[in-house]
């Protein structure tokens, strides 16, 4: 689409109109599709909700990356949660102290802000204001990453995905629960995602290109699986900690610092917290997330307990089809 190419942001036709009335006006231009608790647009074959969008296409011109930023990348429900913690806890452990540290009293997403939604925390509301390094979040699409923020050597990304089955199962509840009055079925948002229709979806797209740039700068692009850090969590810090330039040091690794940190992120020292209980977030346009929504069961294998068999392979030969030939398996 050749409207899809031009930057929504800057002037045009449009001549002096505010840059929000432009982003609206090109927003209403784009492909949209109901089903999801909101009805999603399409831009540049990914789907979004329009606030998303909006706030997409507004930090392609607002987000000015630094050489040093380490960027966390998600999507929805594949573990943002559990990675901003341990990212958080790796590359702060000289700061803090396990007895009196931050996630005891703050959630994960309070203390990694999001480079595209503001208000989900409290107090870091303008990232450019971070000092360096900043530990960053998004739920981009590698391809709209903005502008540099993939071409320097030393920065580095974190690209955390799931099963697709979990991550559905964890989506449907998401938004059942969320959002008032939604009551999504299981074959209604199953058969959406194997469209690739899914919030941030077609999901093996995003997840293809993270990736393909992980294979083609390892040094960069670190790929995850949540299966895996669940199989071996204090493997998984060690990983982090060395891809992020900040390597458990001999004394660190016999006094089980790595131990230390995949219990304090994990799901069952979070979830046990007050403030990941009765805690929320204001994220504006009156939504208001309770903390304890970013915490369901967080275990792997949970969508044998609401999909088929039928459903769960007709769903894995669909991803195994797009994924086909790239290395990449779930
Ligand atoms: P977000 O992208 O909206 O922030 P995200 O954190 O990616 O959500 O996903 C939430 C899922 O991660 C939930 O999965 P479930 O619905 O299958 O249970 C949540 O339980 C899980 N989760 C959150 N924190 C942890 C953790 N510390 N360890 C393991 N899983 C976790």
């Amino acid at each position: 689409m050749a409207h899809a190419q031009q930057s929504p942001t800057k002037s045009s036709s449009e001549g002096d109109l505010p840059k929000e009335s432009q982003l609206k006006h090109f927003m209403s231009t784009l492909p949209a599709r109901e089903g999801w608790s909101q009805p999603l647009i399409q831009y540049k074959k990914y789907w979004f909700r329009p606030q998303m969008l909006e706030k997409i296409l507004l930090v392609q011109e607002t987000y000015k990356p630094r050489a040093d930023d380490i960027i966390l990348a998600t999507q929805p429900k594949c573990g943002t949660t559990w990675l901003k913690a341990l990212a958080f806890t790796i590359t702060n452990r000289s700061r803090y102290s396990f007895a009196n540290h931050p996630l005891l009293t703050r959630h994960p997403h309070d203390v990694v802000p999001f480079i595209e939604i503001s208000g989900l925390s409290t107090d870091h509301a303008d990232i450019e204001t971070l000092p360096s390094p900043r530990l960053l979040a998004t739920h981009m699409p590698m391809s709209m990453l903005p502008p540099d923020t993939t071409s320097s050597r030393g920065r580095r990304i974190v690209y955390l995905c799931r099963d697709p089955k979990d991550t559905l199962v964890s989506r449907l509840h998401y938004e059942n629960r969320v959002v008032k009055g939604c009551n999504l079925s299981m074959e209604n948002a199953f058969s959406m995602f194997c469209e690739g229709f899914s919030p941030y979806g077609p999901f093996w797209d995003h997840c293809l290109e993270y990736w393909k740039e992980s294979l083609a700068r390892p040094n960069n692009v670190l790929f995850l699986k949540y299966e895996e850090i669940m199989s071996d969590p204090v493997q998984a810090v060690r990983t982090l900690a060395k891809f992020l330039g900040v390597p458990l040091t001999e004394e660190e690794e016999s006094s089980g610092v790595a131990e230390e940190v995949a219990r304090l992120c994990s799901f069952e020292t979070l979830t046990g917290l007050q403030v990941n209980q009765v805690g929320g977030v204001d994220r504006g346009n009156k939504v208001y997330l309770d903390n304890s929504v970013f915490f369901r069961k967080g275990k792997v294998g949970d969508w044998t307990n609401h999909m088929s068999q039928e459903m769960a392979e007709k769903l894995d030969r669909i991803v195994q089809e797009k994924l086909q030939g790239c290395g990449l398996m779930f």
